[in-house]
């Protein structure tokens, strides 16, 4: 069965991975001439134009894709690790609207396409540390957030990001655990770190839905609940902004979350971490290693009271 592809992408921006990974067989079993148009298959993923490899990435190996998309934390679907990857299946993510708005001299709500042709869209291979010490290496896809940030213009007022999630509770009926819709925020300097990158794939192809489809946040120096999923605002501020976490328990989750292996989180440790995969624990690094990179953005600063 043919599926539309989504209705805001343009046969150019993206290609269908049936095309890529074995076209002929692909033709042959759809009993269609070479050169007729090809839509997405089912799965959904579809091939990006990656235009450069960032040399932001670690050399470190990255982790299995099965890895990556089979424990997740998503709670609109769910609160255990396996359960993003089945009830997130079905979520539609086409046609999909970002609104940029706030303390901007050219509010703007893109659509995806336009929102992923902004920029060049890059491979990043990056750490991602999980407040609960696990890690995992991904290859994402995206631009740097300033980018965006650029073309919008912040005010001189604007001094935070305010991100949010989509929340449809129609389609998300085992949302559970924390209040929705999911938010988080950055200080501008931190959103304008060209480390900060918005997301549109990984390993090549858009996001899988329970990584956060169509459009998310990676931040690799904190830990990854501030990598919000599935964005559909932002909002540049004056004030900081309230996030989930925080809300949830502000003695935990700080609005800094930085990755740091001094500060414990009151129930556990945050001095080693599990890399998903491996059997023996590794040291957490100061930053989750972007030390060099984004340190300066701290300078001053108490990140035991900052945390
Ligand atoms: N909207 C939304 N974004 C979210 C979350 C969530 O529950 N809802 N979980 C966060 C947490 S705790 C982590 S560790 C990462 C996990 O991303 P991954 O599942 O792609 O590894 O997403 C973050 N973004
Ligand atoms: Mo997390």
């Amino acid at each position: 069965m043919l599926i539309q592809k989504p209705a805001d992408l343009k046969y150019s921006d993206v290609t269908p991975k049936s095309v890529y990974t074995n076209r002929r067989e692909f033709l042959a079993a759809m009993g269609i001439s070479a050169g007729a148009l090809l839509l997405p298959s089912e799965a959904g993923a579809m091939k990006l134009d990656i235009a450069a490899k960032s040399p932001y990435s670690t050399t470190e190996p990255i982790n299995s894709i099965k890895d990556v998309t089979h424990y997740n934390n998503f709670y609109e679907f769910g609160t255990a690790k396996n359960e993003p990857a089945e009830y997130a299946k079905n979520y539609r993510t086409s046609p999909w609207t970002v609104s940029v708005e706030g303390l901007v001299e050219k509010p703007q709500k893109f659509d995806l396409a336009s929102l992923m042709k902004l920029a060049p869209m890059e491979e990043r291979i990056y750490r991602h540390r999980c407040v609960e010490a696990w890690s995992i290496v991904v290859p994402w896809a995206g631009y740097s957030l300033h980018e965006l940030l650029k073309a919008v213009q912040p005010t001189a007022k604007a001094k935070y990001v305010a991100f949010q999630s989509d929340y449809d509770p129609k389609q998300m009926p085992h949302a559970y655990g924390i209040q929705f819709p999911y938010v988080e925020g950055l200080r501008l300097d931190e959103a304008m770190h060209p480390l900060t990158l918005l997301t549109f794939g990984m390993y090549g192809e858009t996001l899988p839905n329970q990584d956060g489809a169509p459009v998310r946040l990676i931040v690799p120096w904190k830990y990854g609940f501030k990598g919000i999923k599935s964005i559909v605002k932002i909002k540049l501020v004056e004030k900081q902004p309230p996030t989930t976490w925080n809300m949830m328990a502000s003695n935990e989750y700080g609005f800094y979350s930085n990755v740091n292996p001094h500060v414990d989180h009151p129930r556990w440790s945050q001095g080693t971490e599990r890399r998903l995969g491996e059997l023996f624990k590794r040291q957490t690094v100061m930053f989750n290693g972007y030390e060099k990179e984004v340190a300066s953005l701290y300078s001053g600063m108490d990140l035991k009271k900052n945390y």
